[in-house]
C-alpha cells in the first residue's frame, strides 16, 4: 500500500476517500481537514478567543492541541465529574496538554461545589446520569467562557459521534433535537458560540492523529458510556461504512445541507426567557442548574481553579 502523497509505504487507510497516506502526510491532510471545516463553516475568526472542552479524552486533546497549532491560541476547560480514578486521571491527562501548550486549563469542580459526585446527584434527583451530567457541563461551560471572555466554546464532537446522535433523533423522531446538531451554534442570549471543527473526522483519525503526536489521553470510556444506545449506534454505522464507505460522512453532509434552513427558522421561534438568579437563558423561572446549586450547594458559588502553567 502506497501513500497517495509522497508514494512512500502508506500506514493509514482511508477508504471513505478511496486512499492511504504514511504518518506525515496523515497529520497534514487531518490538519488541512479541520482548517478547511473552520473556514468553509466561519468557525473561527483571528480576532476570537477559544475555550476548549477538554475530557482528557483523544477527541478533545488532540483538538486543543491542532487549533494551536493552526495559531488558535487556544484555552482548556475541564469539568470533574467525581468518578472514582477516571475523573482523577483524566485531570491529569489535561494538565499534562496544559503543559505541553502552555496554555491555561480552568477546571470546575461538582464535588466541591455540590458535595456529590455525578452519580450521587443522579440518583437522589432520580435523572439518568448522563442527563444530569449534560445539564451541567453546558451550564459550567458557558458559564466559564462568558465570564472570562471567551467568544467561542469549541467541542471535539466527531463524525461518529454527531452520525450516531444524527441516527438515534432519526429512528425515535426525536425532532425537538433532529434540527440542533450542526457543526456551529451562533452566540445568543449571552451564550458562547459553540463549534465543533472535528464534526467531519473520523473517531478513527482523530485517534490516528493523536498517537501520531504523541498526545497522552485517558484510554477508558467514562463508566456512564457503556451500553449508551450511541455505542450501538456507532457500531451499526461502522458496518455500513464496511460494506459502503463514505456512508457516514455523506450522511453528515447531506444533513448539514437540510439542516441550514431549520435551524434558523427554530430560533425564531425558540422560547426567550431568563433564569431570575443567574440571568441564563431557561424554560423556568430559575434554570436547572441554579435550583442544583440551591438544593446541594449549601451557599457554594460557582468557582473555577486556574491551572496556568509554569515555564518548561
Ligand atoms: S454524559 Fe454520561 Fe458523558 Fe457525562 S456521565 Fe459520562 S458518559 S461524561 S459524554
Ligand atoms: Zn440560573
Amino acid at each position: 500500500m502506497k501513500c497517495r502523497v509522497c508514494g512512500g509505504q502508506a500506514n493509514i487507510r482511508l477508504p471513505q476517500y478511496n486512499s492511504a497516506l504514511c504518518a506525515s502526510d496523515f497529520v497534514a491532510f487531518f490538519e488541512k481537514r479541520v482548517s478547511g471545516t473552520i473556514t468553509k463553516h466561519a468557525l473561527l475568526g483571528e480576532q476570537d478567543r477559544t475555550l476548549v472542552a477538554v475530557s482528557g479524552g483523544k477527541d478533545s486533546l488532540s483538538l486543543w492541541y491542532l487549533l494551536n497549532r493552526l495559531g488558535f491560541s487556544a484555552d482548556g476547560i475541564y469539568i470533574d465529574l467525581g468518578i472514582r480514578d477516571y475523573s482523577h486521571v483524566s485531570l491529569v491527562k489535561a494538565r499534562q496538554m496544559a503543559d505541553r501548550l502552555q496554555r491555561r486549563l480552568y477546571s470546575f469542580s461538582l464535588s466541591g461545589t455540590f458535595s456529590k459526585g455525578i452519580e450521587e446527584l443522579a440518583r437522589i434527583m432520580k435523572r439518568p446520569p448522563c442527563s444530569l451530567c449534560g445539564t451541567i457541563k453546558r451550564y459550567v461551560m458557558n458559564r466559564a467562557s462568558t465570564h472570562y471572555g471567551y467568544s467561542v466554546l469549541a467541542t471535539g464532537h466527531n463524525l461518529d459521534d454527531e452520525a450516531s446522535a444524527l441516527l438515534g433523533n432519526i429512528l425515535h423522531w426525536k425532532e425537538e433535537y433532529l434540527w440542533k446538531k450542526g457543526v456551529v451554534l451562533e452566540a445568543e442570549h449571552g451564550l458562547a458560540k459553540k463549534v465543533k471543527p472535528f464534526f467531519l473526522c473520523s473517531e478513527k483519525e482523530a485517534a490516528a492523529y493523536a498517537l501520531l503526536n504523541k498526545i497522552d489521553y485517558v484510554y477508558e470510556e467514562c463508566p456512564h458510556s457503556l451500553g449508551a444506545k450511541t455505542l450501538l449506534y456507532k457500531s451499526l454505522l461502522n458496518r455500513v461504512e464496511d460494506v459502503s464507505p463514505a456512508t457516514k460522512i455523506a450522511f453528515l453532509k447531506g444533513y448539514l445541507k437540510r439542516a441550514k434552513a431549520e435551524v434558523s427558522r427554530e430560533q425564531e421561534e425558540k422560547e426567550k426567557s431568563s433564569c431570575k438568579v443567574c440571568g441564563y437563558p431557561s424554560y423556568s423561572e430559575e434554570c436547572n442548574f441554579c435550583r442544583l446549586l440551591k438544593r446541594f450547594g449549601n451557599g457554594a458559588a460557582v468557582r473555577f481553579d486556574i491551572y496556568v502553567p509554569s515555564e518548561p
